[in-house]
């Protein structure tokens, strides 16, 4: 079954633009250190590499064409591998004959660096090859391995490049060959290879790789001393330097992956291993490890994730901690989490059509993920907070990760090429099609071919989402065709209205998903969502935001930012009795919705007032005065300013 989308669409294209013509050639001059920028460390610790890049040059001198030291993190290579990726779901969308030569030479050199036994790591090659597979809860060789895995497979798909993937198959089976019962019984502290594999088995068709991935699944804590043993044996000085120190959870290694039932430890960690067991389970019928997978799920959603779509709570360990624990201006919230968490939920919603599988995705996607760049393509943010004072992130040093504005490039690196590579293979999460079910999971301009039963269909969606509220499908089978058309509908939707051929369709729509179904020949289906300006409370258990509100309209959630509003943003509440009046303002931010309400301003005392405690007034003077609201993703644009998402709400 074959489908091929094309997005052409007001709101993404800009953004798969800004990707094709600024952050793959920005990144590129970037991984082989030929631009001048200042790295960033995305937090104080001086042990963060920030000096260059030098990804590229680690590959030249494993290959053996240079002289010279591996420089950077252990991961290192895992930014080349994700910038090719991109650059494969660029190709596909336009192919530029330039990029590929470029990316076809970077192909043969990491193959060049691949040693004859099929492993591939610069670092241990370069530095200390007595040390490869010695140190797994650190080394991040899988890790790198998965990345490279699911770079190859899109090169491969794109362009038909043989070298990546035999690459990538020899890489496979030297792993295959060093794990295993009777050899090394373990895995990756961080998971990936696990998707990687997935992957990789889908275009060969090797039952093997599945099942290794399948295997690294299985074992995953059932043996929390494993670390611990290995790094006991190596004896050695730690490859990152403090990781040995957190605890098992950190790695999802503290029990058996099939009865963990939160999401615990390292974010990004937690959904790529949660993406795998969905996607495993999909492939191997894996009821067991679904439902394990969908358990997790149901803690992050109800309990941990962020309105934003932003998922890890502490900078320590960039981690989950406790439900509900969410606090707004010392939280996490990694780019690469959200990112994580959409491929997740496309997982799910290829096992089950399930509605909130595409609201979870459409909420980190809309927020927190396109929140991780600037509107420029080339500034990225790490950390996304909820609220923001500059001055905070610069003098508190438990909030130096809490940055205000956009750095050029980061000492890891790991965000912007995620992001790169989502925003790249954006079609691949607009419509899930199973069997003769199409589901339209993401509303967009685009034109999709679709096979159901031999016939080609195609559907062309028009709509001006996500700043309105109107989606229309136009059907064109080749020969009439029987098939159900499944359209999400959004949480956030209170009502919706669909009509075919101009006609009112009425269905009821199951669990988050209306049918339309019929058969097909050339037809128009539209639908109208309820969307207006929503504000939302959050659970009485998230303490920090009691009596607070939050704005959304559609799948975009507001903030308050300093630079329209004045400072001291908390001094300023939402009237209760606020009308909300919405505006697309072509002149601002690229052109964006924005939100205007009614709100109050509490004054401020005087910073002359050298009372900084005082016997409490029954009644303040608060002032009117307008607020307004711009689309959280859109922040930290205009310069170094104050930010809200929570806003107090006089009751
Ligand atoms: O460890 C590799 C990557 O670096 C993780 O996915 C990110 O969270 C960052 O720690
Ligand atoms: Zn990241």
């Amino acid at each position: 079954m074959k489908k091929k989308i094309r997005i052409q669409d007001e709101f993404w294209s800009k953004y798969r633009e800004l990707v094709r013509k600024e952050m793959i050639p920005y990144q590129w001059k970037v991984l082989n250190d030929e631009i001048d920028i200042h790295i960033e460390r995305e937090r104080n610790d001086d042990s963060i590499p920030n000096e260059k890049s030098h990804a590229i040059e680690n590959f030249r001198i494993a290959a053996g064409l240079k002289e010279g030291h591996h420089y950077g993190w252990v991961f290192q290579d895992s930014d080349v591998y994700k910038w090719l990726e991109a650059v494969a779901y660029s190709l596909n969308e336009y192919m530029d004959e330039e990029l590929k030569s470029l990316a076809d030479s970077v192909v043969d050199l990491i193959a060049a660096a691949q040693e004859e036994d099929g492993y591939l790591g610069t670092y241990f090659t370069i530095e200390e090859p007595e040390r490869k597979l010695k140190r797994l809860n650190e080394s991040h060789e899988l890790y790198c391995a998965g990345h490279f895995m699911e770079a190859a497979v899109a090169y491969y798909e794109a362009v038909g490049n043989k070298t990546v993937l035999e690459t990538a198959c020899k890489l496979a089976d030297y792993i295959a060959r060093n794990f295993g019962e009777e050899k090394i019984h373990g895995y990756d502290g961080h998971e990936e290879i696990e998707i990687g594999l997935a992957k990789l088995y889908r275009v060969t068709g090797k039952k093997e790789y599945l099942d290794l991935g399948k295997y690294f699944l299985e074992i995953r804590g059932t043996n929390p001393e494993f670390f611990s043993n290995q790094n006991k044996e190596d004896g050695k000085a730690p490859l990152i330097s403090g990781l040995d120190k957190f605890p098992q959870s950190y790695y999802q290694n503290h029990m058996p992956l099939l009865q963990q039932e939160t999401a615990e430890g390292h974010a990004v960690r937690l959904v790529y291993m949660c993406t795998a067991m969905a996607d495993i389970a999909a492939l191997t019928k894996d009821e067991k490890m679904l439902n394990a997978c969908k358990k997790i799920w149901r803690n992050i959603v109800d309990k941990r994730m962020y309105i934003t779509g932003g998922i890890g709570s502490t900078v320590i360990g960039e981690s989950f901690t406790l439900d509900y624990d969410l606090p707004n201006d010392t939280m996490y919230c990694e780019t690469c989490a959200s990112v994580g968490l959409i491929f997740f939920a496309k997982r799910l919603l290829e096992n089950e059509f399930v509605g909130e599988y595409g609201d979870v995705m459409e909420r980190a996607l809309y927020n927190t993920a396109l929140a991780g760049m600037a509107l420029d393509g080339k500034h990225f943010f790490y950390v996304n907070p909820l609220e923001v004072v500059p001055e905070k992130g610069k003098k508190d040093p438990t909030k130096s990760h809490v940055k205000s504005v956009r750095p050029e490039w980061l000492g890891c690196a790991c965000c912007p090429p995620n992001l790169a590579r989502l925003l790249a293979s954006l079609e691949k999460y607009v419509y899930i099609q199973k069997d003769s079910t199409i589901l339209a999971n993401l509303f967009m301009n685009c034109d999709g071919q679709f096979e159901v039963e031999g016939n080609t269909i195609s559907i062309k969606q028009e709509t001006n989402y996500p700043w309105n509220k109107r989606i229309q499908f136009k059907v064109d089978c080749e020969e009439k065709t029987e098939f159900t058309l499944g359209i999400r509908i959004p949480n956030w939707a209170d009502s919706y209205f669909i009509q075919v051929n101009g006609e009112i369709y009425d269905t009821d729509d199951k669990q988050g998903i209306a049918y339309v179904s019929k058969e097909f020949c050339n037809d128009v289906i539209e639908i109208l969502f309820d969307m207006k300006v929503e504000i939302w409370d959050a659970h009485t258990s998230v303490r920090n935001n009691i009596d607070k509100v939050a704005v959304s309209r559609g799948p975009i959630v507001y903030c308050l930012e300093e630079v329209d509003n004045g400072e001291n943003l908390h001094l300023l509440s939402l009237d209760k009795n606020t009308e909300f009046t919405y505006q697309f303002r072509e002149d601002l931010l690229g052109g964006v919705g924005v939100i205007n309400a009614k709100g109050c301003e509490r004054p401020a005392t005087s910073l002359s007032n050298s009372n900084l405690y005082q016997k409490h007034k029954a009644q303040i003077e608060t002032k009117e005065r307008e607020l307004m609201l711009i689309p959280y993703f859109a922040w930290g644009n205009r310069g170094e300013n104050e930010m809200q998402v929570w806003i107090r709400q006089e009751r």
